[in-house]
């Protein structure tokens, strides 16, 4: 634990509070908030509050500071933990990984990018061309996603609207030689529909301030349905500024000159699609600004015809007959969204492939080099309340129940479930488990994402209204799940459509309208075709599907809901084999203020995120166990009962000797097959100690060398 700063700042670490009450630990919150000490421990964990304003810790001389350092011996900074886990990856050759959580605006993205600045900055000393060249291009990574992937909300002006996990590679010397990114479900409806006061993608204006300055290239972007660029511009973010540093990044990182012109030009055809619209003359439904479609078919590389063709028409297979038939004016808005959203989701899953390709590890031989080892680091969407909550706030919203459940196994529950088995003296300490809301939802048969899918699977006219019928007749008795229907009086379900869910973070009412929708997430094969026919061979490469003929039978697509599950339950089975370090973001404010931290807010999230049980749990356990044998093969040299070996009954009774012998028998539990050390402190001083011993040891063997002994 945390002790070296002063009390002026409050407690470092909330394992030292006085008493663990809730007004204890607000009280030291908010205190060090004010101080300006916007990281806190416990234990292991850091707690972060958003401070909203230019800190002056991040620089040249702070990384020094944490450099190689323990945890214990500065005041508590994200940078501890990123060395912590990039010492235990060292050291220990274990894999680790850095979960970031917290609310919509709590500052996740803003600690995932100072940790991955910190791991570059202290890595490759050698300077090795190829490991500079690897790390620039992670770091790089960020700016093209954040773009591609982010958008002001009413949360947060940079709110990520896509989950991300990177992993970095690491060779046997420590420097970083490579990475991967796993993209979660990206709110692609952003595209085509924004709430009051929000923003599409950041890309979208990025490329529509730069086609003010450039018209010959982007003619014709004006009022757009999908992007309302005049009235969204947003003061704090600089998109003529960002325009320029994403082209750069993108070319730094090794995009193509044709690669990084077929994203604008995908960008501009999203832009002009927005633009058209369909209407009727008798019983043909035409576009009633047909030049929009001659400049998206040049921005294709196809020809105007087909374009027109594939929005206003669908090719069916009747038996053997092919036929065209036509769509009625929705039905072909139908069309014209689910392109915009569909090439600009195919888009971003190009780019972060792309990105894949060439910082994937090269050349790296197990064999000679040894384990390539891993640090992950895990910046997803926050859980977020709006005031209109679909679908993408339900999937959003279930990844964090998710991992809010892998923190209680990997925190609350497994440790005390250890001491229990070691025969640790315990007394149980009782925490929310949210895994009936996971169940909830992700259950077979009985859950939310299944009853969806029985409703989409259903042929002929399927509603969000017969959905809803579905999770009111199977989840009537649920504790954490009520609807209008069930629930009549209640003034928060204002509408017929409305479903509220009780999250462990809070309840949430979500409108069923869009469910059915989003997650068939239909695109007609007509536009896949489309785009397979460019001539232009990245646009191309982006459709492999649309090779297919409308005769070859094709495979029902997993639903939306499905994928997201499936992609979830991967990422939880991945984070947990791995050595988890958290850091737990709280967002002080809902107006973006450096200097208010609304007590209410904050008591909230202390409260779900469940930080005043890790301080019970911690308080009362131990930092540090380890296997009697393998204490025995570190440390025996510190003891003369030990080194070089032994002659009591057990390995158990040689570390209870050892560690009395040393004085630390009062901070020690002996389990059945591990000992337990309570403080940092004590495994600190032994480590001192072993230190000393190894330099006498190996002075002494010097001299026999020499024979001067
Ligand atoms: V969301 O779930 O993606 O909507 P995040 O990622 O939790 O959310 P983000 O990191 O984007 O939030 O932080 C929001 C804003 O808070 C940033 O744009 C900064 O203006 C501000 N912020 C967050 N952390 C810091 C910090 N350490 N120092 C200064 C910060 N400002
Ligand atoms: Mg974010």
């Amino acid at each position: 634990m945390a002790e070296h700063e002063s009390l002026e700042f409050g407690k470092a670490d909330f394992v030292l509070l006085d008493n663990v009450s809730l007004e204890e630990f607000m009280a030291n919150l908010k205190h060090r908030f004010e101080k300006g000490r916007i990281y806190t421990y416990i234990g292991e964990v850091v707690v972060s509050v958003n401070p909203y304003r230019a800190m002056n810790i991040y620089g040249r001389d702070t990384i020094e500071q944490y450099k190689g350092r323990e945890l214990y011996e500065r005041p508590p900074h994200l940078f501890a933990i990123a060395d912590a886990a990039y010492k235990a990856m060292k050291r220990r050759n274990k894999d680790t990984c850095i979960v970031i959580s917290g609310e919509s605006g709590a500052g996740k993205t803003e600690a995932s990018k100072y940790i991955m600045q910190y791991i570059a900055a202290i890595t490759n000393p050698n300077q090795r061309a190829e490991v500079e060249r690897v790390k620039n291009m992670l770091l790089k990574s960020n700016c093209v996603l954040e773009a591609f992937g982010n958008a002001k909300t009413n949360r947060n002006d940079n709110s990520s609207r896509f989950g991300k996990y990177m992993d970095i590679n690491f060779d046997f010397k420590g420097d970083p030689i490579g990475g991967h990114i796993n993209n979660y479900l990206l709110e692609k409806s952003r595209v085509i529909f924004q709430q009051e006061g929000e923003r599409s993608f950041h890309s979208f204006y990025q490329v529509s301030v730069r086609a003010c300055a450039h018209v010959h290239v982007f003619a014709q972007i004006s009022v757009c349905v999908c992007v309302c660029v005049c009235v969204c511009v947003c003061s704090c973010i600089n998109d003529g500024a960002d325009f320029k540093a994403v082209a750069d990044a993108m070319k730094v990182i090794g995009f193509t000159g044709d690669e990084i012109q077929t994203v604008y030009k995908i960008l501009a055809t999203i832009l002009h699609l927005g633009n058209l619209t369909f209407g009727v003359d008798g019983d043909i439904t035409l576009i009633e600004n047909s030049k929009v479609v001659s400049v998206i078919g040049d921005l294709l590389s196809t020809k105007e015809d087909n374009v027109e063709k594939a929005l206003l028409y669908r090719t069916v297979a009747t038996g053997r007959d092919v036929i065209d038939k036509q769509h009625t004016v929705q039905e072909a808005s139908y069309g014209r969204d689910a392109l915009a959203k569909a090439m600009y989701e195919r888009l971003f899953c190009w780019i972060v492939g792309r990105i894949n390709d060439i910082i994937e590890v090269k050349n790296y031989d197990a064999r000679v080099h040894g384990k390539n080892t891993v640090i992950g680091v895990l910046d997803i969407y926050g859980f977020e309340i709006f005031q209109n909550n679909s679908f993408e706030q339900f999937c959003i919203n279930y990844c964090n129940e998710k991992l809010q459940q892998l923190f209680i196994q990997l925190v609350l529950k497994q440790e005390q479930e250890e001491y229990q088995r070691e025969g640790i003296p315990w007394k149980h300490i009782d925490y929310f488990n949210n895994q009936i809301i996971v169940d909830l939802v992700e259950q077979q048969h009985k859950g939310i994402f299944s009853v969806l899918d029985e409703a989409c699977m259903n042929v002929g006219k399927v509603t969000d209204e017969v959905f809803l019928q579905g999770l009111n007749g199977k989840l009537a008795k649920h504790a954490h799940y009520t609807s209008r229907k069930l629930s009549p009086t209640d003034k928060s379900l204002e509408f017929d459509r409305d479903f509220r869910i009780k999250h462990y973070a809070g309840d949430v009412v979500y409108s069923v309208v869009g469910f059915i929708d989003k997650n068939k997430d239909t695109l007609f094969q007509d536009f896949k075709r489309l785009l397979y026919n460019s001539s232009n061979p990245v646009l191309k490469g982006m459709w492999p599907e649309g090779k297919l003929s409308i005769t070859e039978v094709t495979k029902r697509p997993l639903t939306a809901a499905t994928l997201f599950k499936n992609s979830m339950i991967s990422l939880v089975e991945n984070l947990a084999c791995k050595e988890p370090y958290y850091v737990r973001c709280i967002k002080p404010n809902d107006v973006k203020s450096p200097l208010l931290f609304e007590q209410e807010r904050c008591r909230h999230q202390v409260e779900y995120l469940g930080l005043l049980e890790n301080v019970r749990v911690r308080r009362a356990g131990f930092a540090y166990r380890q296997t009697y044998p393998r204490f025995l093969q570190r440390y025996k040299m510190i003891s003369e009962f030990t080194w070089p070996n032994h002659d009591l009954p057990s390995d158990k009774d040689a570390v209870r000797r050892l560690l009395q012998g040393c004085g630390f028998d009062h901070d020690v539990a002996y389990g059945k097959t591990k000992v337990f050390i309570r403080t940092p402190r004590t495994l600190f001083s032994l480590e001192e100690q072993r230190a000393e011993m190894v330099q006498r040891i190996v002075l002494f063997l010097q001299k026999v060398w020499r024979g001067t002994i």
